[in-house]
């Protein structure tokens, strides 16, 4: 079984789109912003950072496995159930440029340009800085998005659901998807799939 805990955020609905693509079942530990458990001895043993996405897998047989990091856990899911990450070398390797393109990219951009524009007294340099950045991550994934129908080149894969979550919440960086139309099609398109209408609904 796989134990799940997460959230409603950007990163914490990667993981359960990723397991109802798969087919997987799972077990939800739902974890609300906030929660003093993010700063539990229980949890800070299965996650340092203190943060969700985490998954516990016990298979049965081996001791089980613990991971944090969505990047690391969509990966983890795609390599262990087989799926989501392209069938040929080619789409492999651009499944894995575009996930860590999300995870080490748009993802801190995007979540520092709302942190900051939240703020009582937004600082003009760093909202523009960070705002900025999101815009061009936003630029770089619709221009990918112009040739091809998933960001692989090939078929639907982590690789789309980690960019969705993010793309998706772009209003709370002040961005208007819509000067985005290829990215607001594509967004459209992913919220339809039934995986993702599941993760929503176990989370909502
Ligand atoms: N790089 C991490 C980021 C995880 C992260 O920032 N999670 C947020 C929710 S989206 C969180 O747990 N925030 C609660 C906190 O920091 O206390 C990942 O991709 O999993």
């Amino acid at each position: 079984m796989i134990e799940v805990f997460t959230a409603s955020t950007p990163n914490g609905i990667k993981v359960p789109i990723a397991l109802e693509e798969l087919g997987i079942p799972y077990r939800l530990h739902k974890m609300p912003m906030g929660s003093p458990e993010y700063r539990s001895a229980e949890f800070l043993q299965i996650n340092p950072n203190g943060k969700i996405p985490v998954i516990r897998h016990d298979d049965g047989g081996n001791a089980p496995v613990t991971i944090f990091e969505s990047g690391a856990i969509l990966l983890y899911l795609a390599d262990s159930f087989g799926g989501l990450a392209g069938a040929t070398a080619a789409a492999r390797g651009q499944t894995l440029s575009w996930l860590f393109l999300q995870v080490a990219g748009l993802g801190p951009m995007m979540g520092n340009a709302a942190h900051f524009r939240s703020l009582k007294s937004p600082d003009p340099y760093t909202v523009g800085r960070f705002h900025g950045e999101a815009n061009r991550y936003l630029g770089l994934i619709e221009a990918r998005l112009r040739d091809a129908e998933w960001l692989n080149g090939e078929t639907y894969s982590i690789a789309d659901i980690a960019h969705f979550s993010w793309v998706r919440s772009a209003a709370y960086a002040g961005i208007d998807l819509k000067d985005f139309p290829i990215l607001e099609a594509w967004v459209q398109k992913i919220e339809k799939r039934d995986a993702t209408r599941r993760a929503f609904a176990k989370l909502a």
